[in-house]
């Protein structure tokens, strides 16, 4: 084999990536698809960052169009500050890899410029070597839902999953709309349960997602609606995704910049992989605090698999740390990232930072394999990567 580290950027590279988390939607749904330098500079992460650093409030802002709005974090992040975050880290390696000569430009120059490229949701898929991606489905949403009604997208490439938040967080809303779509004189328990399998039906979901706080993981258990949910997920065979430790709103006046994290207790994730041995659950944490935990209920539940490194673990740092203790603990049995992206061209960095980091993380395990005497050949190393980049989230939801 040639150089070690060579060689696993080539496998790396070549790998196709199976994204299991991404707000993204498909370009012909017009009224959701965002793309382009300007919805990219209007990350929420770094509406959060420029809100914070400058003397920017948040009505000011809010009340400005969308070009505006990334012209200003344009020149207060990029051009008065060191764009130095791992967010606006983001934006350059977007531009960057379009070989957009930033430096010397205008926002107005270099949107320009970036427009003219011209880019395609499949050129930038392409790009990133993403065979499939899941998207974020709320079918309490009808505006949203519309997307099933059409057919002018491809739908082995955007994967559908079930959002539930609304459940908990409004569920006579949610019994109203079933009730609307149902027509049929139900108990609301029944309803809310047919209203999914119509979902289900429209849909075919790979998996169903809710993010909880403190409270509603504490409480989820408990939860009438949710025991039947349970047992329809598992009839479905369908996993549900938990996303740990969000505290919604801890500064309204961001709106979707202001959103925090919870400490939760990982003991009542634990408790509903007992509960429900046949369910299957994915499970995703914000807060470094629970990593470790998280790690260790990973070892003890072969009904629940870690994904992913959720917003603010994206950090390299922390994903560095964080990796090597999942592979110390369980191998290469953990789904190891999700870019999370609302843009599709988020897409390129997001995938593109993390690829480096598994390269480093990688090439020391198999260093250390070497060392004690282990052959690592380029089959195995295709087969690992084709594991942590696809295989083990595939396996997991089919
Ligand atoms: O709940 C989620 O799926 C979160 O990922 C989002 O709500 C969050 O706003 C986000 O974009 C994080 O990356
Ligand atoms: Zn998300």
């Amino acid at each position: 084999m040639k150089n070690l580290k060579e060689e696993l950027n080539i496998i790396i590279n070549n790998t196709e990536i199976f994204d299991i988390h991404t707000h993204l939607f498909p370009s012909n749904f017009k009224t959701h698809y965002l793309s382009g330098i300007d919805e990219v500079l209007n990350y929420h992460y770094l509406i959060a960052e420029l809100l914070t650093s400058t003397n920017t409030t948040p009505n000011a802002f809010y009340n400005l169009n969308n070009n505006d709005r990334a012209k200003l974090i344009w020149e207060e992040l990029f051009i008065k500050q060191t764009p130095v975050s791992e967010a606006c880290k983001g934006v350059l390696t977007i531009l960057s890899s379009f070989e957009i000569d930033y430096s010397s430009k205008s926002f107005d120059q270099i949107n320009t410029e970036y427009l003219e490229l011209n880019l395609s949701d499949q050129d930038i898929l392409n790009r990133s070597k993403i065979s499939n991606l899941v998207m974020t489905n709320n079918p309490f949403d009808l505006e949203e839902w519309k997307l099933f009604e059409k057919k002018d997208w491809n739908s082995d490439v955007y994967l559908a999953s079930l959002r539930l938040d609304d459940i908990l967080l409004d569920p006579n809303k949610c019994i109203q709309t079933a009730k609307n779509k149902i027509q049929d004189n139900l108990n609301e328990r029944d309803l809310i349960i047919k209203y999914l399998d119509t979902a289900y039906e429209q849909s075919n979901p790979v998996y169903a997602a809710i993010s909880l706080n403190k409270d509603q993981l504490s409480t989820l258990i408990e939860n009438k609606i949710f025991s039947y949910i349970f047992e329809w997920l598992k009839l479905k065979n369908l996993p549900l995704s938990l996303l740990l430790g969000v505290k919604r709103q801890i500064n309204k006046e961001f709106l979707l910049a202001g959103d925090g994290i919870d400490r939760v207790d990982l003991s009542y994730l634990s408790k509903l992989c007992n509960k429900y041995p046949k369910n299957k659950f994915l499970c995703s944490c914000l807060s470094l605090n629970d990593q470790h935990e998280l790690t260790v209920i990973g070892r003890k539940h072969s009904n629940m698999r870690i994904f992913g490194f959720w917003w603010f673990m994206n950090q390299p740092t922390l994903i560095e740390m964080i990796m090597n203790l999942r592979i110390e603990l369980l191998g290469f049995n953990f789904i190891p990232q999700h870019s999370d992206a609302r843009v599709t061209d988020q897409l390129i960095y997001k995938w593109s930072h993390f690829k480096v980091i598994l390269n480093k993380i990688l090439f020391s395990h198999y260093s250390e394999l070497v060392l004690r005497g282990f052959k690592i050949s380029e089959e195995k190393i295709i087969t690992d990567v084709n594991k942590l980049l696809s295989k083990n989230a595939l396996d997991f939801i089919s």
